[in-house]
């Protein structure tokens, strides 16, 4: 099945000359509305008169997050306030978050892409969905929602934790489709197995994974220890959350809705477009987006693209699995988390030394994060010799990194000048996460 045939399945030509259109109307819309890309424009020497074409695109300047951050937190909002009925956030490099805001129509293209995901994965409106993404600022939950409501089938919001309770519930009502991290849905199994409930007890057939990296053995195990068929989910919060992107039955990539997101894969670089096949830093430009437009939003993420019909019928440019970042974000439980806001913390607390190393593991398919930070030498020379200081200090570091991170870490303080640090490197991060 597919959710809307004219646009999943337009010619070449047709879909270029849409993306063409909607390219001008969006370089026209913030160069009116934007301070930061008007500028942005007439450093470039463009105007809007001169994006005729989709192939205009590359005449265009890049955003990256820093932008956000800069104009943090309505700077790059491109209607008025009163415009704008939903705002999402997710993490910033260190300090602001970056804030989303939709507009009405933004919301129902996005429900709209959203349900052409879980056409294609083959969920239809006798199916009860189970989301397990978290629901608030992060766009999994909500995202993912409107886009079950949208087709008309039932939404179980469940969000994430609970996943006793889930259990139940997922045996219960007899739940049919999932959607949730990668690990998040092994972590699932793993409890299932513990509870004694065995795969056969449960009516799920639709697995739906994504904000996270994963690997075809992880595939395997999923579709094996719950018995699903387990897809691809792509997407983040600047372009829109998840719906960007999507895999079908065929399973050989991901489809791009790319009547609405428009993706270019560059050389991270040297900033030049890479031929389809190569892999690359993947670009997008949202070509409908009223709220918080972007001109070729840099995702760091790298990965390549095909072009061509699928065996499906669909037409649209399919991105390959996502195989590393550009930058050295890290994903935990499904949280963009970066090294320079545990930074941030621990340069904000006199008590700690600028030295630190994030460990983060993988136990019981569950991410883990521990933080080991010295304590300067002033502060362990006044009495760290019985815990109790330590004791309070770590929850202390705890306390602020939840804060900033939106995840609990293990905080171990360390005395000073104890931590391995390699010589003149700057290594914070031991990842011992191996995805197989
Ligand atoms: O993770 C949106 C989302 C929610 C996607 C639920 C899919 C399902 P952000 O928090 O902004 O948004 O994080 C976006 O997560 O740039 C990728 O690095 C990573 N990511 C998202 N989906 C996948 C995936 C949501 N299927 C960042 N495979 C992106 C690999 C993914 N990485």
């Amino acid at each position: 099945m597919i959710w809307n045939k004219t646009n999943e399945c337009m010619s070449e030509d047709e879909r270029r000359s849409l993306q063409g259109k909607r390219l001008h109307k969006v370089v026209d819309h913030v160069y009116h509305n934007v301070p930061f890309y008007r500028n942005a424009l007439q450093e470039v020497d463009i105007t809007p008169g001169d994006i005729n074409d989709i192939e205009d695109i590359t005449k265009l300047p890049f955003t990256v997050k820093q932008n956000l951050r800069d104009n943090y937190p309505f700077g790059l909002q491109a209607v008025p306030q009163s415009e704008i009925i939903r705002v999402h956030a997710s993490s910033g490099t260190t300090g602001n978050p970056t804030i989303v805001g939709y507009t009405r129509s933004d919301i129902a293209v996005w429900s709209e892409c959203m349900s052409r995901c879980l056409t294609s994965y083959g969920v239809g409106r006798n199916d009860i969905f189970s989301v397990a993404y978290g629901y608030g600022l992060f766009t999994g939950g909500l995202g993912v929602h409107y886009g079950v409501e949208n087709m008309g089938a039932s939404v179980l919001p469940v969000s994430t934790g609970n996943t006793e309770k889930h259990i139940r519930l997922l045996k219960d009502l007899g739940v049919t489709g999932i959607a949730c991290t990668p690990s998040y849905a092994l972590h699932l199994a793993e409890t299932m197995e513990s509870m004694g409930i065995v795969k056969d007890k449960i009516k799920l057939r639709t697995g739906v994974f994504g904000a996270e990296p994963w690997t075809e053995n992880m595939r395997h195990e999923i579709e094996e220890r719950l018995g699903v068929k387990a897809y691809n989910l792509y997407g983040l919060s600047e372009i829109m959350g998840p719906c960007v992107s999507y895999e079908c039955e065929c399973q050989n990539g991901s489809h791009i809705n790319e009547d609405h997101f428009y993706p270019e894969i560059i050389d991270p670089v040297t900033l030049k477009p890479l031929p389809d096949g190569q892999v690359g830093e993947l670009v997008f430009t949202t070509l409908t987006k009223e709220g918080m437009p972007m001109l070729r939003y840099r995702t760091r993420d790298l990965c390549s693209i095909t072009r061509g019909k699928c065996s499906c019928g669909r037409t649209s440019v399919r991105m390959g699995k996502i195989l590393g970042r550009s930058d050295d974000m890290l994903i935990i439980r499904g949280i963009n988390v970066f090294p320079s806001q545990v930074e941030s913390v621990i340069l904000g607390m006199p008590e700690c030394a600028p030295r630190f190393l994030l460990i983060v593991d993988r136990i019981n398919n569950l991410d883990t994060l521990t933080v080991q930070v010295e304590v300067r030498q002033e502060y362990f020379a006044q009495g760290f010799d019985t815990f109790e200081p330590i004791m309070e200090l770590e929850k202390k570091i705890a306390a602020r990194l939840k804060s900033v991170l939106s995840i609990s870490a293990r905080v171990q303080v360390k005395a000073p000048n104890t931590l391995d640090r390699s010589e003149g490197k700057s290594i914070f991060v031991i990842d011992n996460r191996i995805l197989k």
